[in-house]
């Protein structure tokens, strides 16, 4: 445990899932339907992480707000299907944190080139936040940061590596966390799937 409600599974998505080959070539596929676009933040900043999404809802942002859409924005069609062996990871991963019967409608999928990063933010989008969040990161390595409950509280460091799975639910569910920006590496990119229960 990072914190409590902060589980971190080095190695996770091998032990737990269908392995990080066959995400490669799923976000691959799902990224060919739906591009990774970097979204404009409601202040009119264009965001360094480029994203997409799968599944029934997909988290967008424009300079109306932050919101779930049934649609790409980009296409008015919806986003690719989330497959049943990502549902069937995000429920083990939540089990293992101790929260039964996880279902989530959306996947968020970042994309990370060196020097992207995230700023600190909350993730208070979704309709209940009773429900956890579980994140599966891909690539490239990064420098994950967990906050607090406000903004100026002190930060806690964890690299995020290949294969980790990281569920935040409970007490952690609404601390503030963001990505230090990414150094360049073996790998092109970065990854990383947050499995939501958004509505
Ligand atoms: C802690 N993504 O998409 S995932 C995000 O690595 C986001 O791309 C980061 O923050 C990334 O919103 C971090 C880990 C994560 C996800 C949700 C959280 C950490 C969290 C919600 C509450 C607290
Ligand atoms: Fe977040």
């Amino acid at each position: 445990w990072l914190a409590p409600g902060a589980l971190h599974l080095p190695g996770g998505i091998e032990r737990l899932g269908p392995g990080t080959r066959w995400l490669l070539a799923w976000i691959a596929t799902t990224s060919a339907q739906a591009p990774f676009r970097h979204l404009q933040t409601p202040g009119g900043q264009r965001m360094s992480v480029a994203m997409t999404n799968a599944g029934p809802c997909g988290w967008v942002s424009d300079r109306r707000g932050y919101r779930y859409s049934p649609l790409d924005p980009l296409s008015q069609r919806p986003w690719p299907p989330l497959p049943r062996e990502l549902l069937i990871l995000a429920r083990h991963a939540a089990e293992a944190a101790g929260f039964a019967d996880f279902e989530p409608d959306a996947c968020l999928i970042n994309r990370y080139v060196p020097g992207a990063r995230m700023s600190l933010h909350q993730d208070r989008d979704e309709a209940d936040v009773a429900h956890p969040i579980v994140s599966l990161s891909l690539g490239l390595a990064a420098e994950f940061l967990l906050g607090g409950l406000t903004r100026g509280s002190t930060v806690q460091r964890q690299m995020l590596r290949s294969g980790d799975l990281l569920v935040l639910g409970g007490e952690a569910r609404l601390r503030f966390h963001g990505v230090a920006p990414v150094k360049a590496g073996p790998e092109a990119v970065r990854f990383n799937l947050t499995l939501r229960l958004a509505k």
